[in-house]
């Protein structure tokens, strides 16, 4: 379907004998509909989310000895580089901001489509191409200036992968830009006129803001990696520091897309932890205003933060000030929302779901790599352990811990509305059990060999870290091994697996008010909205669901 449906309950013009649902087949072709799209996205981020992590373990192999044994050290590099591209780029980004905006936008605003159903498709198309420029890549030596592409090594190293991977991340930028128009759109306009603002789950709200930031700040990368192109191929010195151009001013253009690239990993998968914990905690959620203007409050002062990631690159001391003390100031509305889910578990009638698990879990490990990233931006500690193992250790933390369990939180969540099917829930607490204790064991003693003096970006060691290193590498197996019993799952689950009621778990957002799966145009008659999007705990009715699922503590 190519049309777009104002919200309104006139049934379209000339009805057509179209499928109520998708055929397996759609999903391999330029479809319009937002939730094939999503699913696209899903999909595809997760092939490139194991291809990402195969280099990863290639890496943690090379580093479970001090020197380089089985890899070349520019493969190594190569790895390194694409290993942290993939999984920003092609991971994180497409499968929260695509694969579950678009998925569940339309459906929690009560809306059709998309505002723009085709550009949508088109911002989807323009991933493959990306990811395939970065593997093709390898054939010329693979780019391997690291995921930042600092000039001066960006201008020496493998000059056609560098080129290719540019052109890739332009890609995934104009992808990220055309979906973020489309977002903005979709959440002003096309709400159904019976939701109020006060009633817009905060999964909208998180998008919201994720779009405006992006379309604030990619632009900026993208000039940034123009310019790289420009000096890398057509002579001209941007960048060339022995022709007069200026390195640092790169820096400046990375960082100023790349900090806010944090939370746009991050806020979209804050999104998702609002929806999951009142539902399986059966409680409203608390501080609904302060969470979803927190959203908003990230975005403008995640702006003013970048220089926290240049203190060591000639910045002048009182800047490093400012730029310190606008770092800290970052923490105050990730803590409301933290503050926020706590208070909304306080008391709940906690299900130990699958999804609650994972979410659980992305508290723990992110209040780790909250505080981790409190002791980086504070200067005069960054300046000690700046491109050592702590700031691997932290990202981590915040990447894996507070992204990847999101996105899983996510899909166990909401697997039963995408594919008409329940996840098997015991199966999901192996996989919890191998992630959680995986991830600890892969990037905690990562903060130590930091603080000891291990450099990040580099193939061989000093011995004296043999051991930790170590540590770190049987995790990284745990971690590989974690993500077996999940394909199995979903795989298993989508072919075979129960069938799941139109609103398993008994929420109250509208996207449970449609069947599962959905229908093409989402609903026969669009949905009236009669209350509030977390109003749990009022009656025992809400509760039905989630006790087949899984056993209150
Ligand atoms: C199986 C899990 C993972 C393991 C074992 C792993 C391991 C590694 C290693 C060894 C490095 C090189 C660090 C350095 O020398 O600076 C690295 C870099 C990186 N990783 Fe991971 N990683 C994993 C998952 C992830 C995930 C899920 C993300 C993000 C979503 C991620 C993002 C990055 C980034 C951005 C870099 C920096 C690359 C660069 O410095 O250019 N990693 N990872
Ligand atoms: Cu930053």
């Amino acid at each position: 379907m190519t049309q777009t449906y104002l919200p309104t309950d006139a049934p379209p013009e000339q009805p057509q004998p179209t499928p109520k649902v998708w055929k397996w087949y759609d999903y391999f072709t330029f479809n319009t509909d937002h939730k094939v799209i999503g699913i696209q996205y899903l999909v595809t981020a997760f092939v490139f989310y194991l291809i990402g992590g195969l280099m990863a373990v290639a890496m943690r192999l090379e580093l479970s000895t001090p020197n380089p044994d089985w890899l070349d050290p520019n493969l190594y590099n190569a790895f390194m580089t694409n290993h942290g591209t993939i999984m920003i780029f092609l991971w994180i980004v497409p499968s929260a901001i695509g694969g579950f905006g678009n998925f569940l936008i339309p459906l929690m605003v009560g809306a059709r489509d998309m505002a723009f159903p085709k550009l949508n498709a088109i911002a989807f198309w323009l991933n493959p191409p990306a990811g395939a420029l970065l593997l093709l890549s390898f054939i010329f030596g693979g780019a391997q200036a690291g995921w930042t592409a600092y000039p001066p090594l960006s201008l020496i190293t493998a000059p056609i992968a560098q080129t290719l991977w540019i052109l890739s991340i332009v890609l995934v930028g104009t992808s990220s830009i055309l979906g973020s128009v489309n977002f903005v759109i979709t959440i002003l306009m096309m709400k159904v006129p019976s939701m109020k603002w006060s009633q817009l789950p905060l999964f909208c709200w998180a998008i919201l803001a994720t779009s405006v930031l992006a379309l604030l700040s990619t632009p900026v990368l993208a000039a940034g990696l123009v310019l790289l192109l420009f000096d890398i191929n057509f002579g001209t010195s941007f960048f060339k520091p022995d022709a007069g151009g200026n390195v640092v001013i790169y820096q400046h253009l990375f960082w100023f897309y790349s900090h806010p690239a944090v939370y746009l990993m991050i806020l979209p998968i804050f999104g998702i932890m609002s929806e999951v914990i009142p539902v399986h905690a059966r409680k409203p959620i608390f501080g609904y205003k302060a969470i979803a203007y927190s959203s908003l409050a990230i975005c403008i002062v995640g702006l003013f933060v970048w220089v926290h990631h240049m203190f060591t690159s000639g910045t002048p001391p009182w800047m490093r000030i400012f730029f310190t003390i606008s770092t800290l100031i970052v923490a105050v509305p990730t803590g409301v929302k933290i503050f926020g889910w706590v208070a909304t578990l306080w008391g709940g009638k906690i299900r130990f779901t699958s999804a609650m698990l994972f979410a659980i879990g992305l508290l723990s490990m992110f209040v780790v790599g909250g505080l981790g990233g409190v002791t980086l931006g504070t200067a005069p500690f960054d300046l000690h352990v700046h491109d050592t193992y702590y700031v691997v250790g932290h990202f981590h933390y915040v990447l894996f811990g507070g992204s990847v369990f999101g996105i899983y939180a996510g899909i166990y969540h909401w697997f039963p509305k995408i594919t008409g099917r329940m996840m098997n829930e015991p199966l999901g607490r192996v996989h919890f059990a191998l992630t959680f204790v995986g991830t600890h064991l892969t990037f905690l003693p990562m903060h130590q060999l930091g603080l000891q003096g291990m450099p990040r970006r580099v193939a061989m060691y000093d011995p004296q870290f043999t051991a930790i290193n170590q540590l770190c590498t049987i995790g990284a197996f745990v971690l590989a091994a974690s993500v077996i019993p999940f394909a199995i799952n979903v795989i298993w689950s989508w072919i075979s697996g129960v069938k799941a009621s139109d609103n398993p778990w008994n929420a109250l957002t509208l996207e449970w008010t449609t069947s599962s799966p959905p229908l093409i145009e989402n609903w026969e008659v669009l949905p009236v909205v009669t209350h509030g999007p977390y109003e749990y705990g009022k009656d025992n009715e809400t509760l039905k669901g989630l006790e087949e699922a899984a056993p209150a503590i």
